[in-house]
């Protein structure tokens, strides 16, 4: 039975300040399901201090332990931090950091050499989705971005279609559906049934409370992963009591 999970991704939002909603967020959760918040590199510490039982994890790290990589946050810090999670591949870093499916599998490595859970993000651009190449494109991310060795236990598969970042643009039940059977089929195929059955999928992009409940409802959707819509409680908790 796979634990239900909502993540949300602070992208480059939040102070101190921000905190505050955090603690709001706590009034939603339950036994029954998961509740993460990733929150920039400068408020995880103070978030994982006070987050009660809302795990706190990391928006990206770097492939390496330590070293001359100024600016670069390793997942041995963030789970030091107080990381139980961190993001890797998300489209946004595959965009602005030209981030390859390698790099992303490295960094994967990485979040599970730290006893960390990565959650691996994956997902076409419109021009990709328009040619028909969506799940050629999601077979290729799913085999080149998670590394050998995945289990149940230390990977999160999150599906965000570009196109649907920070758009209001959703796919319908059937896209999501097509999509997440793939992966779990694929995962299969290359993890054997155990691995691919215990391996939460998210779906990602334009998530808010008024389209929870049917996206939650789809075929092998296990969770979210909630850019804009995990700012705020009043957003977030909804969705939590979606789950
Ligand atoms: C996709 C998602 C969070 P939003 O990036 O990872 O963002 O919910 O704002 O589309």
């Amino acid at each position: 039975m796979r634990r239900k999970l909502a993540a949300g991704n602070w992208k480059m939002n939040g102070t101190q300040a921000s905190l505050a909603e955090l603690a709001a967020m706590q009034t939603a959760v339950t036994d029954a399901v998961d509740v993460l918040i990733c929150p920039p590199a400068t408020l995880v510490a103070t978030a994982a201090a006070q987050s009660g039982d809302i795990a706190i994890g990391g928006q990206d790290c770097h492939a390496n332990v330590s070293g001359a990589h100024t600016g670069d946050i390793s997942a041995d810090m963030l789970k030091d931090a107080g990381a139980g999670y961190v993001l890797t591949g998300h489209s946004e870093r595959r965009t602005d950091h030209s981030e390859s499916d390698a790099d992303v599998a490295a960094k994967s490595k990485a979040v599970w050499d730290a006893g960390l859970i990565a959650v691996v993000c994956i997902g076409e651009t419109l021009e990709e989705r328009e040619s028909g190449e969506t799940l050629r494109v999601i077979g290729r991310q799913l085999a080149e971005s998670i590394p050998d060795g995945a289990s149940a236990a230390n990977t999160v598969v999150a599906y965000e279609p570009v196109w649907a970042i920070g758009t209001g643009k959703v796919p319908t039940p059937e896209l999501i559906a097509e999509v997440h059977d793939f992966m779990r089929a694929e995962l299969t195929k290359r993890f054997g049934a155990e691995i691919a059955n215990g391996t939460r999928l998210l779906y990602g992009g334009s998530v808010k409370a008024s389209n929870a409940v049917e996206i939650f409802a789809t075929s092998n959707v296990d969770g979210a992963l909630v850019g804009g819509a995990s700012l705020k409680a009043a957003d977030f908790n909804p969705i939590i009591e979606a789950l």
